[in-house]
């Protein structure tokens, strides 16, 4: 296990990887080339991600290298059928690279998935080695994910409540929310630090020169060098924008980790902390 300063400065959160090994299975291999790029590029370049992208059609044996059929029990559209799957992800555990006892964990993107958050970005960020299987129509033979189930981790993943065309642009959005956690990709340790310290809140506004644009300041306790003074009012700002847009997040916090500032700020909104250890509104008042 390398040790790095990431390790070091955000050991509760972030672990130290000694890289990250992604296979993707897809039927359109050429959606996963934006994974060549820029952040994800210099992750490759510097041994940290290696991305192997596969095309399931190249596991079919017949003329046509069919992939789909239709659904048992009728309805609409079609599924990929598990004979190819089979094949793909038996090729995936054959591979010499991996060594002979290794398993990924294979992650599966589809709407009835479990969230992806933060969190589980950084989990997988401490994996070995990641597989993901593209679906796309009406999604996978249940038996494929079944039958993995036997031999590796299965995850199926949800990035919200809507609805891709298939699994190759969530897959772009995983990789991409693991590959900036690791150690030397994003150049710049102390934002992941500062993540880790403002974890569940929304961003506080950001402003570059000049400082004065079409009558508009940058607001003044930027310019004023007073430190302490400076992360209140950015850290006020948070609170009331994740009040504004996502009081949900402001429920999941724990009231350990706020200050009395915090506390104070939230109270003036009318937000304390009840009976049950969580942040909420106050009663509005019945008028009568
Ligand atoms: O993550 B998704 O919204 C998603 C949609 C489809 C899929 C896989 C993932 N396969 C077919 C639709």
């Amino acid at each position: 296990m390398r040790t790095t300063a990431l390790a070091k400065t955000t050991a509760t959160t972030c672990r130290a990887s000694d890289g990250v090994r992604i296979d993707v299975v897809t039927i359109f291999p050429e959606y996963l080339d934006p994974l060549r790029l820029s952040l994800i590029g210099k992750a490759r370049e510097g041994g940290l991600l290696d991305v192997h992208v596969h095309d399931l059609r190249e596991h079919t044996t017949d003329r046509h290298r069919t992939v789909d059929d239709t659904p048992y029990g009728g309805g609409a559209g079609m599924v990929l059928g598990p004979a190819a799957w089979g094949a793909a992800l038996d090729a995936l555990l054959a591979d010499p690279a991996a060594g002979p006892a290794a398993r990924p964990r294979l992650i599966v993107p589809t709407p009835g998935g479990r969230p992806f958050t933060q969190a589980y970005a950084t989990e997988l960020g401490a994996e070995p080695w990641l597989a993901f299987a593209c679906g796309r129509y009406e999604g996978i033979d249940r038996r494929v994910l079944d039958e993995a189930a036997e031999i590796m981790a299965v995850d199926e993943v949800s990035l919200g409540d809507y609805v891709l065309g298939g699994g190759e642009v969530a897959v772009l959005v995983i990789v991409e929310a693991v590959a900036r956690l690791l150690p030397g990709v994003i150049g710049n340790v102390e934002s992941l630090t500062e993540e880790s310290h403002t974890a569940g809140l929304l961003e506080y506004p950001v402003y570059t020169k000049p400082a004065q644009w079409r009558g508009r300041d940058v607001p003044a306790v930027l310019l004023s060098g007073n430190h302490g003074a400076i992360a209140r009012w950015r850290r006020d700002e948070s609170l009331l924008r994740t009040l504004r847009v996502r009081p949900d997040l402001i429920h999941a916090l724990d009231p350990g980790g706020c200050d009395r500032a915090d506390l104070a700020l939230l109270a003036s909104q009318g937000w304390t902390v009840g009976a049950d250890g969580r942040f909420s509104p106050a009663e509005p008042a019945v008028s009568d």
